[in-house]
């Protein structure tokens, strides 16, 4: 199951990698993509939105809706 999410407030390749990492340490995560310039993260596996919600503001970043 591959799920695309919208997260607003990352500017530079380091706000990317630090997005990747920290869904990536989630449970249930197999892969995932972040894309810089669309602003777009694509997961690979069964995370619950909410989990990835609480990672991605955890590092900094909101999700959108
Ligand atoms: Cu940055």
């Amino acid at each position: 199951m591959t799920e695309t999410y919208n997260i607003t407030g990352m500017g530079c390749a380091h706000c990317k990698a630090t997005v990747e990492k920290a869904i990536a340490a989630l449970k249930g995560c197999e892969n995932v993509k972040v894309n810089l310039e669309k602003g777009t993260a694509e997961v690979t596996g069964c995370v619950p939105r909410a989990e990835i919600e609480k990672a991605v503001t955890l590092a900094g970043f909101t999700l959108a809706r």
